[in-house]
């Protein structure tokens, strides 16, 4: 059992996580799974597999076959699309989990990862440095389903021995993938715009501080939990993961510092409500005690790299 099997590997997260799994272990120990066929090449050289993460069946040849030391289970649908289709979320988010829970305790599957959210908290959590044990509190269906998801893991861990792990991500921004669907993807678009010189009306209010993280800390994040000794993770719902906190409004000083012209608009859509409810900033001393856990990237030092990496090759933005 030396293969990993990364499930939902044409994602956001999906994509940087598949290229460092195959620079640490090379591409034939990686297997792709995915319900679309990732466009980027360097992925294709590991094993793809098309899969329908929801259908019990195909999933469970695959893991019964695959006999996979780890697999990285991120097919989801997030939190903004997820209110456009409550039900289609429902049946991603949680069926696609309980079809790898049920692989892994029929022994096809060694180590599990399953992300969660920020999304799992809501009005009644603190806005502020949200300790590990806060109150779950979701308004999406995106995050009750990731608050029922972390319960199941921690189900399938105490009932079965299921070595599952998980962590709650803030958002995520990157610039070797596009977010899709999700509250905290005006992060990643900014980044893009600016690098074109073109203006950027976002769609959260200019105050809206919200958790986020550079993407290769939360890749390094998912490597190193997954990497530590079963004894050290005494957390089997999900840990809570910081690494900054930062406004709208911030991430445009911050661009402006190296492109001072960019213009920066304002008109808040649906996505408000949603980022409202959600904390500011998280506190995540649990992941530090038990696995180390240390994020490198702050705000300014993101923008240098991304503005760099948009700014060097060709982008195609969306109208
Ligand atoms: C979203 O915005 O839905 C995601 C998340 C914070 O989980 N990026």
């Amino acid at each position: 059992m030396s293969k990993k099997l990364v499930i939902g590997a044409a994602g956001q997260l999906g994509i940087e996580l598949v290229l460092a799994l195959q620079s640490q272990h090379g591409v034939d120990s990686i297997h792709i799974a995915d319900i679309r066929v990732p466009e980027n090449e360097q992925l294709l050289k590991s094993t793809f597999l098309h899969l329908d993460a929801t259908d019990e069946g195909a999933m469970h040849k695959v893991f019964e076959e695959g006999q996979y030391e780890e697999v990285y289970h991120l097919a989801a649908m997030l939190s903004a699309t997820g209110e456009k289709r409550p039900l289609a979320a429902w049946d991603l988010n949680m069926q696609s989990l309980l079809n790898v829970l049920e692989a892994a305790k029929e022994g096809w599957i060694e180590r599990v990862f399953w992300p969660s959210s920020i999304a799992v908290f809501g009005p009644s959590t603190p806005k502020t440095n949200v300790p590990q044990d806060a109150v779950l509190d979701p308004t999406t269906v995106y995050g009750i389903s990731k608050q029922a998801g972390e319960y199941w893991c921690r189900y399938y861990h105490e009932k079965y021995g299921i070595d599952v792990r998980s962590l709650r991500y803030p958002g995520l921004i990157g610039h070797r993938s596009v977010p899709g669907g999700g509250t905290t993807d005006y992060a990643v678009e900014i980044y893009e715009y600016a690098a074109l010189r073109k203006p950027y009306t976002c769609f959260l209010k200019a105050d809206q501080a919200l958790p986020m993280m550079y993407m290769d800390d939360a890749v390094r994040a998912t490597m190193e939990l997954m990497a530590a000794p079963k004894e050290n993770i005494r957390i089997r719902t999900s840990y809570n993961l910081h690494a900054m906190s930062f406004t709208p409004a911030e991430v445009g000083e911050s661009i402006r510092q190296l492109i001072p012209e960019f213009d920066l608009n304002y008109d808040p859509d649906h996505r408000q409500a949603i980022a409202t409810t959600w904390p500011e900033s998280i506190d995540d001393h649990a992941a530090s005690a038990d696995w180390g856990w240390k994020p490198e990237l702050n705000l300014d030092a993101m923008t240098k790299v991304m503005l760099e990496a948009y700014q060097s090759r060709v982008i195609h933005i969306a109208p």
